[in-house]
């Protein structure tokens, strides 16, 4: 059918109108996750959420369980921070044992003078607990669906008991600020079911009539002082009745019937030391009372209305094949047995999307590891923030794929860090001005070195980190966001830099140090694997990448001051990484051996992606030497964890090699993706989803050195499709068809009226324009069209 429309439409050269299909009038397979069984186990539920509030839901028969988040429940260790006296003292010692090559000697220094000792319990992201909803009908039904239509952010499970078909829709509304879970029977009078929340550490009691309320601390294993929250559910039914019972609430007879649920926290966004006073009791009921004024089917509107506005900015078709009718996990299953899906390439794309429009609307928390759904007390690595790669990488896709108001909750948090201990810690551990973000932080912006060097003894996250606010204004072109946003937070990690850069007693150059290339080891002159050296390429490249940064915004802001001309010297005073002499990008200073070849972290290639230090054009030297780092970490199994394949399909991207980003894209659907699509890293992390998404946009469009290039990457299994909606840097919109692998035509719309430069492999067409005003290039030569 999509075969013959665009046959239609291309015969008729009017292509912008295969462009305009709305996404819910594609193929359902192509939106819509769908499965012919309950979920098995978490792993398996499939997520809703409005960005705070989140649910998985397994679509169980007679026991439907929903498992609940918000995203402020933390909990928080009761260990102060141990910030070691005088800490800074001892960096110039430090600094001559490791120039001087002795490893181990500087590292023992580092654990006893710049380490605040082992880390405490482990501050947590929380489950909200579970809604389990129970109903007296046998187990087994017939004509069993479950669903999640991306399109809409519903939620559905339905199943036939004898004669009687049931419904449920969940969704969380990001307009009402509620979970809305609808039970329907099409039968009047067949709906009976008990609603009960559940969760260690809380009181549930009547709230009303038809209300449950449920109080309590999110304590973690040391019981120190987290979040108090106050969740409250209530129930309305169409005919039948609603009763509380206990820690239950009854609906009997009923035909029909809604249940909301809403949560609050005394979490303070503005500054997380200092908890809300407010009563968030009260909050919670009056939402409940506005939202239950209203009719189900206007909740639901409003929902789907404000999902639609941000989800179906862009489509993607990347075959002209319908996708196979068949079950997401059949599907999945069938790439893992090595077919070809690129329709199911489409809905990880769009899931993508999704999952950050559930997980990351402004006013809100970013997107934790998990996003917003974790059904642990103490999840894994605490559900934080990771800030040596993982958060970042959530926020890849934000700007490209036309998401940029959900890169907000990122920007708000960053600014916290800054403010209320970033700067603490650039000051009392190290005696340096500016702000410093360490491998890791979390919802109490977490800021100390405790740990094992290898992770914890690294200064650049919030370098890393501060980035994303100049990205953002390259899309937007928001003067305001540049000024007082983006201007201030990479000064003040620039000013942290230029304190910690020192020169090398030998080069002159300045390197960072001491600290550690993320993670990974080498192995030092005694045999034994050591982390902490003066100088890692990722150091490196994230200062020039932050200079960069900052003299970037400084020229579109038109400063020139002292500190302007300062930064360009030191960027021009940066030792770069080496060149190996197996003509790999090095790692370290030095070539060491290194005990695990293939590590994860690809740190110093931070330059090719997402920094710009080496590109083909500027610096093919490093090209050729970051290629062969990527093949050696392949080649000794890298990229065994989802996030680590979808930054080497980014890497791939950038060199403009399709059949090799496409490899890891199959890749990570056949290794890293679980039955929901969720990314695997056991159990789950959400970063191998955001950066597979990224990806995806990489190879399609790309956007660097002041030009639009045009599907640099199509891999042959994707020669036809098209795009709608993608944004490029500069301020432009994307809509593309393409045809046997050459572009039939695109559609670029200009947001702030700067001057275009479109490439299609090796054709160039260069243009004025003007705001608000589309420009149609034609077939592979990108002969421009009249414009529109
Ligand atoms: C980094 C990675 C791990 C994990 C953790 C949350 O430290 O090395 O694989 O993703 O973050």
């Amino acid at each position: 059918m999509r075969q013959q429309l665009l046959v239609a439409c291309l015969s008729l050269g009017a292509f912008a109108s295969v462009l305009a299909q709305p996404a819910s009038s594609k193929n359902e397979s192509e939106s819509v996750l769908w499965y012919r069984q309950p979920a098995a186990e978490w792993l398996e539920a499939l997520p809703v959420g409005n960005g705070r509030l989140g649910a998985m839901v397994f679509g169980g028969v007679a026991r439907e369980q929903i498992q609940l988040n918000e995203d402020t429940i933390w909990s928080r260790g009761s260990s102060p921070w141990l910030i070691p006296a005088g800490a800074h003292t001892q960096l110039p010692a430090i600094r001559q044992l490791l120039f001087d090559g002795k490893y181990a000697e500087g590292e023992a220094l580092v654990r006893q003078a710049l380490l605040a000792g082992p880390r405490g319990d482990r501050n947590s992201y929380q489950t909200l607990g579970d809604l389990v909803l129970t109903a007296e009908i046998p187990e087994g039904a017939a004509e069993y669906r479950r669903s999640l239509d991306l399109d809409t952010g519903i939620a559905a499970t339905t199943f036939k008991i004898g004669e009687v078909t049931w419904r449920r829709e969940v969704f969380a509304s990001a307009p009402d600020q509620v979970l809305v879970v609808r039970l329907s029977v099409d039968r009047p009078g067949d709906l009976s079911f008990a609603a009960e929340l559940q969760r260690p550490n809380v009181r549930i009691e009547a709230g009303g009539a038809d209300v449950l309320v449920m109080t309590g601390q999110a304590v973690g294993r040391d019981q120190g002082n987290g979040v108090r929250f106050v969740a409250a559910l209530k129930a309305v039914a169409d005919g039948g009745s609603v009763a509380v019972d206990g820690n239950r609430l009854r609906v009997k007879g009923a035909q029909s019937a809604t249940l909301l649920l809403t949560a609050s926290s005394d979490y303070n966004l503005k500054n997380p030391l200092d908890p809300l006073k407010r009563d968030n009791r009260a909050q919670v009921t009056e939402t409940l009372k506005t939202v239950s004024s209203r009719p189900y089917a206007e909740i639901k509107r409003r929902s789907v209305t404000d999902h639609q506005r941000l989800f179906r900015r862009v489509d993607l078709q990347l075959s002209l094949d319908p996708a196979p009718d068949r079950p997401t996990d059949e599907r999945l299953q069938a790439v893992q047995n090595g077919a070809h899906d690129p329709n199911l390439v489409e809905l990880y794309f769009q899931y993508g999307r999704y999952l950050l429009i559930g997980s990351s609307r402004p006013g809100d928390l970013p997107a934790n590891l998990q996003g917003i759904w974790n059904k642990d007390i103490n999840a894994p690595w605490g559900a934080d923030y990771h800030i040596n790669i993982n958060i970042q990488m959530n926020y890849w896709p934000a700007e490209v794929c036309n998401l940029s108001e959900c890169h907000e909750p990122f920007f708000d948090f960053v600014e916290a860090l800054a403010a209320h201990t970033g700067r603490k810690a650039a000051r009392e551990f190290y005696g340096m001005r500016g702000f410093v973000g360490h491998y890791t932080t979390d919802a109490w912006l977490y800021t100390p070195t405790a740990g094992d060097p290898k992770w914890a003894l690294w200064q650049m996250g919030g370098a890393w980190c501060s980035r994303h606010f100049l990205e953002h204004y390259w899309y937007t072109g928001d003067r305001a966001f540049l000024k007082e946003r983006a201007y201030p937070i990479v000064r003040d990690a620039v000013r942290f830099l230029l304190d910690w850069l020192v020169e090398h007693p030998k080069t002159g150059k300045l390197v960072s140090g001491p600290s550690a290339s993320p993670e990974n080891t080498f192995l030092g002159a005694d045999g034994k694997p050591h982390s902490v050296v003066m100088g890692s390429s990722m150091d490196q490249e994230i200062a020039w990448d932050t200079f960069e940064n900052f003299l970037a915004i400084t020229r579109e802001l038109e400063i020139t001051d002292d500190m302007t001309n300062e930064v360009q010297a030191a960027r021009n005073k940066l030792a770069w990484p080496g060149i190996g002499l197996d003509g790999r990008l090095m790692e370290w200073a030095e070539e060491f051996k290194e005990p695990e070849p293939g590590h994860r972290h690809i740190s110093h290639l931070f330059g090719l992606h997402p920094g710009t230090q080496f590109t083909r054009n500027r610096t093919p030297q490093f090209m050729a030497a970051a290629r062969k780092t990527i093949d050696h970490r392949l080649a000794n199994g890298g990229g065994h964890t989802g996030w680590s394949r979808a930054w080497i399909i980014n890497f791939w991207a950038r060199f403009n090699e399709a059949e090799r980003a496409y490899e890891n894209v199959q890749l990570l659907l056949q290794k890293s993706t679980l039955k929901n699509l969720f990314d695997n890293h056991p159990p789950f992390q959400i970063d191998g989803n955001f950066g597979g998404t990224a990806g995806v946009a990489e190879m399609l469009l790309q956007s660097h050195d002041g030009e639009l290039a045009l599907l640099p990457a199509l891999p042959k299994v994707w020669s036809n499709g098209s795009f709608k909606g993608l944004r490029a840097r500069g301020g432009f919109e994307a809509n593309v068809i393409w045809k046997n692998g050459n572009v039939e035509r695109a559609e670029i719309t200009s947001l702030l009226g700067k001057p275009c430069r479109v490439r299609f492999g090796e054709t160039v067409k260069e243009f004025a324009t003007t705001a608000g005003t589309r420009y149609v290039l034609q077939g592979a030569n990108l002969n421009l069209q009249a414009s529109r």
